[in-house]
């Protein structure tokens, strides 16, 4: 089911000027919803320092972050308001990314706060010190600055420390834990869904709704780091079965490609 339009642009993350990849969480969300709704879109990728600057002036907007959606109604800005323009003009009772009521949408509404911030907020810490690197070695040194100002409240001792860290293993797997710890929320939601004979999709649909997508989009985030893999280490691992095979069905069904060309 593809509905017939031109393509939207989504604009989300990159490490480099003209590279059009998402390495961020949040872009991954509306690719999900846009995949699962069946509307086309391709990615364009701004890096954070453009974000700050060219990107304000193309979208008018002095306070654009990424995603934003560019739409027929103008940009879009925001993966939760970018969710509810895409349930507003192409939802269905039968495909809707808030499971089709005010109760679904509380539910996805809850669980995008708890991806963000209690799930969020953890993965962070194995997240933020490789993309600070990468944007450094992409010589890139203004993004990298920004990156630290937004997310880490520009404390230059803060990421140094968790560059050091990140270098250790032991650290890297505790840390490690400490997601699939959070992440055992989704396994027992999971759980719960299919022993009452529930779709495979959180909200018990069998198609992914918004609580999905805000979910993945940390798993999508987690894909892209190097130096160590958070996919074994989090996503894949055998405390986690419900999770893994969950997140293949939500790629599958929105269409979304996680992979990373470096
Ligand atoms: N709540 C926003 C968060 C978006 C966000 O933080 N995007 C980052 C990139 S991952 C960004 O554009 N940062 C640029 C800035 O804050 O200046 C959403 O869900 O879309």
């Amino acid at each position: 089911m593809t509905i017939d339009t031109k393509p939207y642009i989504v604009y989300g993350l990159a490490l480099e000027k003209g590279q059009n990849i998402n390495v961020g969480p949040y872009a991954w969300k509306t690719e999900v919803d846009l995949g699962t709704l069946g509307v086309p879109y391709k990615l364009e990728g701004r890096i954070y320092d453009d974000i700050r600057g060219s990107f304000e002036t193309e979208t008018g907007n002095p306070k654009v972050t990424v995603p934003t959606l560019k739409t027929e109604d103008g940009y879009v800005t925001d993966s939760w308001a970018i969710a509810e323009w895409a349930e507003a003009k192409y939802g269905t009772p039968e495909r809707s990314l808030f499971g089709g009521n005010e109760e679904g949408k509380a539910f996805a509404r809850f669980l995008n706060i708890w991806a963000d911030n209690d799930l969020g907020d953890q993965v962070k810490i194995l997240f933020a010190p490789w993309l600070y690197q990468a944007q450094k070695a992409a010589g890139d040194d203004a993004s990298a600055a920004w990156f630290l100002k937004t997310k880490l409240g520009g404390s230059q001792e803060a990421i140094n420390g968790l560059i050091k860290a990140s270098q250790d293993p032991t650290w890297v797997d505790n840390q490690a834990q400490v997601v699939r710890d959070k992440l055992q929320t989704i396994e027992k939601q999971l759980a719960a869904n299919k022993e009452a004979g529930k779709g495979k999709f959180l909200a018990g649909t069998d198609y992914p709704t918004h609580g999905d997508a805000a979910v993945f989009g940390w798993y999508a985030a987690s894909a892209a780091v190097r130096g160590y893999d958070l996919l074994e280490k989090i996503w894949n691992h055998e405390s986690l079965p419900l999770v893994s095979a969950w997140v293949k069905d939500v790629a599958d069904v929105s269409g979304a490609k996680v992979a990373y060309p470096y």
